[in-house]
């Protein structure tokens, strides 16, 4: 993070990065040099979207969304900008209508990332960019990886038509990996009639962990995710958090997939909380569809997200 005071001239003014974040090739010697702990990296990609195609936008809404907030964050007493070294690595050369491509590319400079001792904070794009990010811990990592994901859908599709890396099938895909285990992967927020039977029964079957909202709704966001947490670190060496804009209720997240019944985006926070005292290894903030929402709330919260996540990480 730079120096320049918080307040002089207007927040929107100049070029710059996530929270004005420096910007920093995703080049594990340019890294490296800047001292990096924590590198912001989007991938522009929504070429498999089935329904309001636009998540391709999240990033740079992220980003431009994100100058309204300051480094020092109130609820955790914490000033981010004392304790990361935030860089922001620009956005992967997405190629549009090619996923298999895309992954690749977003895969490979992930990997430097990690490579350069920083923790990867990936930007959606649709939910199908979590594979880069899954497949990347997954060469890095020294052993087992938990996965918690929050979302109104399963994602445990195994094809659209045929195709493979979909939106609908980043847990099957991010499963697929012998790093990642159905014992060690929950989902959270899971909920309403988006969810095909097939998606639970894939599951269930393999004996994934799905809170529902339901769930939620009668132990509570806290309890829910000290479980989640409880299962994805049995036995693993770290865990990938994904977030999906979407498990939020349409009144936070009026973007790509509105869907009524939603967590609230301070259940979403508490369970964020949870998630930065227990520990993570890299997470993402996916399916930020700007076009959708006029007054910007979506990109807001997706940038809530992660403060929230850093600052819980680094807080105590
Ligand atoms: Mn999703």
């Amino acid at each position: 993070m730079t120096s320049e005071p918080t307040w002089s001239g207007v927040l929107h003014a100049g070029v710059h990065g996530f929270l004005r974040a420096p910007l920093v090739a995703p080049e594990a010697g340019a890294l490296r040099a800047a001292g990096a702990t924590h590198a912001v990296y989007g991938v522009p990609f929504d070429s498999t979207t089935l329904y309001r195609t636009g998540s391709m936008h999240g990033p740079k809404a992220v980003r431009d969304a994100s100058v309204q907030f300051v480094p020092y964050h109130y609820d955790y007493d914490v000033d981010l900008a004392e304790r990361c070294a935030l860089v922001d690595c620009g956005d992967a050369a997405a190629i549009p209508g090619n996923a298999a491509r895309t992954l690749d590319i977003a895969q490979a400079d992930l990997t430097q990332i990690l490579s350069a001792g920083a923790m990867p904070i990936l930007l959606g794009g649709e939910h199908t960019v979590t594979i880069a990010g899954t497949r990347a811990l997954a060469t890095r990592a020294p052993g087992p990886l938990g996965l918690v994901v929050f979302d109104t859908h399963l994602d445990t599709a195994t094809d659209i038509g045929g195709e493979e890396l979909t939106y609908c099938a980043p847990v099957s895909r991010t499963l697929d990996l012998d790093a990642f285990s159905p014992s060690t992967t929950v989902l959270v927020g899971i909920h309403g009639p988006a969810n095909p039977r097939e998606e639970r029964e894939w599951a269930e079957r393999r004996g994934v962990t799905v809170f529902s909202v339901a769930d939620i709704e009668r132990r509570g966001i806290t309890a829910i995710t000290e479980e989640a947490m409880d299962i994805a670190w049995r036995g693993t060496a770290g865990v990938y958090v994904s977030v999906d804009i979407d498990v939020l209720d349409a009144a936070y997240n009026p973007g790509g997939a509105p869907e009524p019944g939603g967590l609230t985006s301070r259940e979403l926070f508490a369970a964020l909380r949870v998630i930065g005292a227990r520990g993570y290894s890299a997470f993402d903030v996916v399916e930020v569809a700007p076009q959708y929402d006029p007054a910007g709330i979506t990109a807001i919260t997706a940038c809530r997200v992660i403060l929230d996540l850093l600052a819980a990480a680094s807080a105590g």
